[in-house]
């Protein structure tokens, strides 16, 4: 498999980690989000991947982009250990975890997003990083509030799931805006679990070829 991806990108670093937990061997193929005005706006990553986003993942003939649906996929070909588990609900309560951080809170600090507010938009760097700051705000408070019904040591029980892989890139970006941790105890703690798991460490954006 041929993983496109940036050291930096949290959702790069998802399926990292999902690959890592599933100990599959992959080629890293980085793809400078900021050198040259972006290589994921080149006609040659255009081609493989037209949303000009990073990751894209080739197994063979198979290209796929949007993490989560690489992770599941990943998760059907090779189901152990599981990150989507099998009991209906907690699967649900997973899913929804996954997505309240990639719907609802990655967009909207991603680079595309800041650049048209500093850009077209006009904001200054201080109004952009009040957005950031506000939408990770918004987005933790109601995590860590969900993570009550469902979290044991990890967000949901004691397993690792697609939740905790979406989690943990969030919070390594939030640190990198500067937001304020100390409201989010439960999430504090679960990221502290993950980060002692091998899968979690290997995919840290430091650790990878490319980090500069
Ligand atoms: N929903 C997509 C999000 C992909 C995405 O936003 N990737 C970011 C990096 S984390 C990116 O490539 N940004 C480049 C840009 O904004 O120009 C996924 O989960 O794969």
């Amino acid at each position: 498999m041929k993983l496109y991806g940036y050291w930096r990108s949290s959702a790069a670093y998802r399926v990292r980690i999902a690959l890592n937990f599933k100990q599959l061997s992959y080629e890293n193929l980085p793809v400078h989000l900021v050198k040259n005005g972006g290589e994921q706006h080149s006609a040659e990553y255009k081609a493989l991947n037209p949303t000009e986003l990073v990751p894209t993942l080739l197994d063979n003939e198979l290209s796929l982009n949007q993490s989560l649906a690489i992770i599941e996929y990943l998760d059907q070909m090779y189901p152990q250990p599981r990150l989507l588990p099998d009991d209906a609900g907690a699967k649900a309560q997973v899913r929804a975890l996954a997505l309240d951080i990639a719907c609802d809170i990655h967009p909207l600090n991603n680079l595309r997003v800041l650049q048209y507010l500093t850009g077209p938009l006009a904001l200054s760097e201080q109004q952009k990083q009040a957005w950031v700051i506000h939408w990770l705000e918004v987005g933790f408070s109601a995590f860590e509030q969900r993570l009550v019904a469902c979290a044991g040591k990890f967000c949901v029980g004691d397993d690792v799931s697609l939740a905790d892989i979406c989690l943990v890139p969030q919070v390594y970006n939030a640190k990198r805006f500067g937001l304020d941790m100390t409201a989010y105890p439960r999430i504090n703690g679960i990221v502290e679990h993950c980060q002692q798991l091998a899968a979690f460490a290997l995919a840290a954006p430091e650790e990878q070829a490319d980090a500069q």
